[in-house]
């Protein structure tokens, strides 16, 4: 690798003013697990001592590896030699060192049913899922399809799957039946594991009915397994379909686990990317369990005796995989698990569930807290949120103003956040404050974890210093993907081919003056407006900033004099009118802040956004709208009515200069 270094970046020009600093607040880091930097220089002296240190201290292990990491990039094995299964990981050492009792899940349904599941329940329900696929004919190698919704034997499947040492692939329950039977056929399943429903906004979501068209084109499937959730009609089909309800508690609750490579395929998770065919992302056991139960533990500091953690996310989506199942379970945590929309069957849902379980560190996305902004202070004071210590943040740059909001009417000023940035292919987080030990800034992911290397570089592949360029990661971590499914010349080709021997993330970043990291969203999105290299989040921060506004998105549309022009779609916090004087005080609200460069040439105000079901905004919908094309795929959007709607008020939109 060079030494040469960039010391300005300009591959993305930067402007964020953002220079306020919240150090760890004194009581916090008193009983924090990690205050002061003896991790990082632990891990900066030999990285591979120290990841072998936690797979030592965080699991127990039946047989030790004998290399700590073998690299033939851009392949790696971790631990390698080494055994152990998952799910006793997970589950039985928990129970044998005498927490049987203690509570694994505070599940709560969209309805308001309740069920309270400790880990001699989830021990048990496991050991009988496990029996019930092995008579099935589930061996080890082999792969399970899960479609379910958010309910316990979400991840009593998962971790069933793990004991065998048989491969899940989790597909989201909003998935429609194309969607599932690509995955199945991907993944060469031979199980699926649906229900007939799930809740959501108050209404029943058929999914059995979606399950059986797919099953109609997915050859390997041989078994389709039912949990009745919402008691509505299914048709099963005589010998292939079977209800959970009939199975497990017939089956015996011994199942021992068996020890399994380091190596062993622990999951497939599939992105859907934008427009390609989805990839099969490989997550290994041994690697991948420890940096996952290392950063649960130190980004979260947790402290299992009394913590309630509640990670708000789908199982779905990569951050349940690693933050609901995994990561919490490994470290013997509590946790709250929910079913449902945080608008049902009011818009203080989340503040209701906070106050009743008393939760302390809660784990969220940046679109949630922009819309609990839109919608208003009076939902959280409603509630006593003062049990909460931590905040966490996932999936998308958090603007400066969503983050102060967090911090003041949720965190009540007291609390650290943790900004976390990774990806499906990291397996788990990367760059993120400890948060005892950490000074952050509002909007910062501020410095890649002890144990992980990260540079920003140039388009040559230079690195930055300071300014703005590309995020790569230049050393394999534990959790690294280990390849897509089926696939190694694309995995190749994704990660690997862009900057010679780095891994490349596809997202933007700026190093600032004091090493902090800032993301920039993906570079597929960064504008060009006159030859300059506009970041998106930097100009939907500058109007986010503005007091009226809870949530923007800005594209870059084709304009003939300067290349491209900023189109800002932007919604505004409840009480406030649209209107195009607005428009134009947001427009020269943003120059100021940031430049005249950056002042977008059309605002449009919407009530909402076209977004990934995970929550991500999907600005490749919006370039379509603002250049007036048809829409390309829409298959993953949360919500189809939101662009359409989106398109009648773009139509109507004045441009200005
Ligand atoms: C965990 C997850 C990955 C992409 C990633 C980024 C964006 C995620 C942050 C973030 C800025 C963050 N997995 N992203 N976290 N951007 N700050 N803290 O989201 O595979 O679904 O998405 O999400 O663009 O590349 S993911």
């Amino acid at each position: 690798m060079t030494d040469e270094v960039t010391r300005s970046g300009d591959a993305i020009e930067t402007y964020s003013l953002e220079d306020r600093h919240f150090p760890p607040p004194d009581d916090f880091k008193e009983r924090s697990l990690v205050a002061g930097t003896f991790l990082y220089d632990e891990a900066d002296r030999d990285f591979e001592g120290f990841w072998a240190r936690q797979a030592a201290d965080l699991l127990d292990w039946r047989e030790d590896w004998h290399t700590i990491c073998e690299w033939d990039r851009p392949f790696a094995k971790w631990f390698v030699g080494g055994k152990l299964n998952v799910s006793e990981n997970c589950l039985d050492r928990h129970v044998a060192n005498g927490d049987g009792d203690k509570v694994a899940y505070h599940w709560e349904g969209e309805p308001g049913d309740t069920r309270t599941i400790t880990y001699a329940d989830l021990l048990d329900e496991v050991c009988r899922f496990a029996n019930v696929l092995k008579d099935l004919g589930v061996e080890r190698g082999d792969r399970v399809n899960i479609y379910l919704p958010m309910i316990p034997e979400l991840p009593v499947a998962m971790l069933a799957c793990a004991r065998l040492g048989a491969a899940h692939s989790v597909v989201f329950g909003g998935f429609s039946a194309d969607s599932l039977a690509d995955r199945i056929n991907d993944a060469e399943a031979k199980v699926l594991v649906t229900a007939d429903g799930g809740h959501r906004r108050g209404a029943a979501v058929g999914l059995k009915a979606a399950a059986d068209v797919a099953v109609a084109d997915t050859p390997s499937i041989e078994h389709v397994v039912v949990v009745r959730r919402t008691g509505q009609d299914v048709h099963m089909v005589e010998g292939r379909d079977l209800w959970w309800h009939d199975l497990v508690p017939a089956a015996s609750s011994e199942c021992p686990a068996e020890p399994m490579d380091a190596e062993q395929l622990l999951y497939l998770l599939y992105t859907s990317g934008t427009t390609a065919r989805p990839k099969g992302i490989m997550h290994t056991s041994g690697g991948y369990l420890t940096q996952v139960a290392f950063t649960h533990r130190y980004v979260f500091d947790l402290h299992p005796e009394t913590d309630v953690y509640w990670c708000a996310a789908d199982i779905g989506w990569v951050t349940g995989h690693s933050y609901i199942v995994y990561g919490p379970l490994a470290n013997g945590a509590t946790s709250v698990m929910y079913e449902g929309t945080p608008d049902h069957p009011g818009k203080d849902r989340f503040w209701d569930i906070i106050e009743r379980y008393r939760v302390t560190i809660l784990y969220t996305a940046p679109t949630a807290i922009r819309t609990f902004m839109k919608w208003g202070t009076q939902e959280p004071e409603r509630h006593d949120l003062s049990s909460l210590r931590l905040l966490g943040s996932v999936g998308e740059p958090i603007n400066p103003e969503a983050w102060m909001w967090y911090h003041e009417h949720i965190g009540g000023g007291r609390c650290p956040i943790v900004d976390t940035w990774w990806q499906t292919e990291t397996g788990a987080i990367m760059i993120s404050p400890l948060p005892g030990a950490t000074t952050t800034k509002p909007g910062s992911a501020t410095f890649p974890l002890p144990g992980i290397a990260a540079e920003v570089v140039d388009d040559a592949g230079k690195p930055v210093s300071s300014g703005g360029g590309y995020l790569t990661l230049t050393r394999p971590w534990p959790a690294m993907l280990r390849g897509i499914y089926g696939d190694p010349e694309r995995y190749t080709e994704t990660y690997w081919s862009r900057f010679e021997g780095r891994y490349f993330a596809g997202d933007g970043c700026r190093v600032d003056d004091e090493g902090y990291y800032w993301l920039l969203g993906r570079v597929d999105d960064v504008m060009n407006v006159s030859g300059h290299r506009v970041s998106t989040i930097e100009v939907e921060s500058a109007l986010v900033d503005h007091t009226k506004v809870a949530e923007a998105a800005v594209v870059g549309a084709k304009d003939e004099t300067t290349g491209q022009g900023i189109v800002a779609f932007v919604t505004l916090k409840a009480g406030n009118e649209a209107g195009d004087e607005l428009g134009q005080e947001l427009r020269r609200h943003v120059s100021t802040k940031i430049g005249p460069t950056a002042r977008p040439k059309t605002v449009i105000f919407t009530d909402d956004l076209p977004k990934t079901r995970s929550g991500k905004i999907m600005r490749r919908l919006l370039r379509d709208v603002a250049e007036g094309r048809d829409l390309g795929d829409t298959t993953t959007l949360a919500d189809p009515a939101v662009v359409e709607e989106i398109r009648r008020r773009a139509t109507a939109a004045p441009t200005e200069d």
